[in-house]
């Protein structure tokens, strides 16, 4: 290792690069800002309450489902989650929130003349630390790759300089 670091004194930054990377990328789960999200969402002829969520990426979802005229039904889009309730009996929906942007939850029980147009929408935030520990370790290993290809290129700058010095002068 040390005859490498004596040859190539500028492969040193190589282990801070490696730590950049490992302090980065630790945290990445995103657990810790997960929480349990509940929230009561109430159907009825033709739209739920509320009509648009948010909630953040990793977080755990409880959603208390009811149904306050007459049978509807719940289908979340991206997460295959579907859940039938009848009026006065509320049904209880659980779910981690691991994929983020927008998705639409739509009545799967078909509940009168405009039960298509019954659509509501979660919003998942993504997850900043996350996309911002990605994006580093991106930079990082562009760096990297960059910095090889300028060691490649003058290395054979070298050979080019080194065979033309064996040619001699003419
Ligand atoms: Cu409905």
């Amino acid at each position: 290792m040390r005859r490498l670091l004596d040859t190539h004194p500028r492969l040193t930054w190589l282990p801070v690069l490696a730590l950049l990377l490992v302090v980065w990328l630790i945290p990445l789960p995103g657990a810790a800002h997960a929480t349990t999200h509940e929230l009561a969402l109430d159907a009825t002829q033709y739209e739920y309450a509320p009509g648009r969520v948010h909630v953040n990426q990793g977080d755990r979802v409880v959603i208390t489902l009811t149904a306050s005229d007459v049978v509807h039904g719940f289908y979340l889009d991206g997460y295959g989650l579907e859940q039938r309730v009848e009026p006065g009996v509320s049904e209880q929906i659980t779910f981690t929130a691991d994929k983020a942007g927008k998705f639409r939850y739509r009545c799967s029980v078909s509940c009168g003349p405009l039960h298509p147009f019954m659509i509501g929408e979660l919003v998942v935030a993504s997850n900043t630390p996350y996309w911002r520990a990605i994006g580093t370790a991106l930079v990082a290993v562009g760096g990297m790759l960059a910095y090889l290809w300028l060691t490649g290129k003058n290395k054979s700058f070298q050979e080019v300089i080194s065979d033309a010095r064996k040619e001699g002068p003419a």
